[in-house]
């Protein structure tokens, strides 16, 4: 046996990060189901590196040095437990499974339980940047045993990312499904980050005026401030794009349905089940979703909406610049919300995550990087206990600072009847949790009244009932 790791499912994940084990000097086995995909593997880049094919599952199993280290590249559901199944009775004691796919973290935690009992560690790690990322350096996310960290981190390090400061995008993010329970938390705002863009955009050119042409400059002008990211990078491009075929601007030719695979729609799920709230991540699912309802949509075109002209001159360039400000703090707020869903989650499972090192590794690599995510990391290093990010002093200043731009974008959105679902969520959040008092006072008045839910009070302990139906007189109830 010579291989240190081997990968089976040579798709494209698969290829690529067998391709980048291989070029950063370890010796690779490579497996797939189909073994022409294996042999087209070798064939186009077996002089990359060390590669060991293997065209069953025993020959693959036998060329691995022990600890065996197995990752798993298949599609997420059946497939995976498919390969578990077939792979697990092959092993010993103390060897690895690692599921590289973008499986449920409930499936993780089944899987992660079931080969503790039989002795094999399984780690589900989350894999993010996709296809190129996993060729030149994706953020990795694994999950998994401390035990199995300690003979695989150095491996998936020496192939991650770097971040600016030199450090490996990859870190041990807590035991079982920890690792891709943060990766789904990671394409949840993605999401997010993506609604807010397409709102500043939607924003920028139909109450600014602005053309694709003129909005590719501003964004990339964003970029070279706080906001400096990858998707706003990106966004500069797309926007600055004119399709061949009709001369228009790429962004007009393309049909407006947003697609989705579903990692946003499972963090929204979580989340209610956590009872987070993740609003900035929910709207952004409900809008793909509103975006691809078709026949509500033609239903709905005739409805009427206010007919305000797009700014010009001097005020469309004053408001281009406060939606860089509602921008910035609606980004704030999402990613508050997300990691208030990590530090829910990990309560829950049991899993101390560590907050910092999650905003470390994902400064490079995945989709969601961002200069940003430093500030987020030296938030949580300066205190690991910060309930939310909006507590932060440095956040605290901006988001301050930013509010009352923020307001008069939302205001202005409605005004002209721009849909901001992510602005708008954001900041109704924002004033949720600094909000003296809330009318949720007022709600547990209802469900006292209709269902004798009792409530708390202000100025006295205990749980309270009031006879409504009866004298109005209020009774205690613990
Ligand atoms: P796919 O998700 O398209 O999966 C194809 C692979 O699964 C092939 O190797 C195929 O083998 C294998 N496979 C299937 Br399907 N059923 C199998 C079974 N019953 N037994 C054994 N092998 C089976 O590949 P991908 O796009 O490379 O993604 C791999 C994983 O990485 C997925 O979980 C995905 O969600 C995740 N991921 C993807 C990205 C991305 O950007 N694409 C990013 C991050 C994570 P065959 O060749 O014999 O059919």
């Amino acid at each position: 046996a010579t291989a240190q790791i081997g990968v089976t499912g040579l798709a494209v994940m698969g290829s690529n990060l067998a391709r980048n084990f291989a070029r950063h000097g370890h010796t690779v086995a490579v497996h797939n189901r189909t073994t022409a995909k294996t042999q087209a593997l070798i064939d186009e880049h077996g002089h990359e590196g060390n590669f060991v094919p293997a065209e069953s599952p025993e020959a693959f199993v036998a060329s691995l040095v022990k600890p065996r280290r197995l990752i798993i590249m298949v599609k997420a559901g059946d497939p995976t437990d498919a390969v578990i199944d077939e792979f697990a009775p092959l092993l010993d004691e103390g060897d690895m499974i690692i599921d590289g796919g973008n499986a449920h973290f409930l499936d993780t935690r089944r899987r992660e339980k079931a080969l503790r009992e039989r002795g094999i560690h399984f780690v589900g790690t989350g894999i993010s940047g996709g296809e190129e990322g996993a060729l030149h350096g994706p953020s990795i996310m694994p999950g998994g045993s401390e035990e199995s960290y300690k003979a695989l981190g150095p491996l998936l390090e020496s192939i991650a990312a770097k971040a600016p400061d030199g450090t490996p995008c990859c870190t041990h993010i807590g035991p079982d499904a920890a690792g891709h329970f943060v990766k789904m938390v990671h394409n949840g705002i993605e999401y997010a980050d993506m609604q807010l863009i397409a709102e500043a955009y939607d924003l920028l050119r139909t109450v600014a005026g602005y053309e694709p042409a003129r909005i590719a400059e501003v964004f990339r002008s964003w970029n070279t401030g706080r906001l400096d990211s990858y998707l706003i990078e990106i966004t500069a491009e797309v926007l600055a794009h004119t399709d061949a075929a009709t001369g228009r601007p790429f962004v007009d030719v393309v049909a407006d349905a947003a697609e989705q695979k579903g990692t946003g729609r499972w963090t929204v799920q979580t989340a209610l089940d956590l009872g987070v709230p993740v609003s900035g991540i929910g709207e952004a699912v409900f809008a793909r979703s509103l975006s691809g309802s078709t026949g509500l949509r033609a239903a709905a075109r005739g409805l009427p909406g206010p007919e305000g002209a797009a700014l010009s001159g001097e005020e469309a360039e004053a408001f281009a610049a406060r939606v860089e400000e509602a921008l910035y703090a609606s980004k704030v707020v999402s990613y508050a919300q997300g990691w208030n869903m990590i530090g829910a989650a990990g309560a829950e499972y049991g899993w101390d995550i560590d907050p910092g090192a999650v905003a470390g590794i994902w400064r490079g690599g995945c989709i969601i990087r961002a200069a940003f995510l430093d500030r987020i990391r030296a938030a949580f290093a300066a205190d690991p206990a910060l309930p939310t990010l909006l507590a932060d002093k440095g956040f605290a200043e901006e988001v301050g600072r930013a509010q009352e731009p923020w307001r008069e974008v939302v205001a202005t959105a409605v005004r002209h009847g721009v849909p901001t679902p992510g602005f708008s969520a954001a900041l109704a959040y924002y004033d949720g949790l600094r909000a003296e008092r809330l009318p949720a006072a007022l709600t547990q008045g209802q469900r006292d009244f209709f269902g004798a839910h009792t409530y708390r009070r202000t100025d006295r302990e205990g749980s309270f009932h009031t006879l409504w139906g009866g004298d109005r007189s209020e009774e205690r109830t613990d």
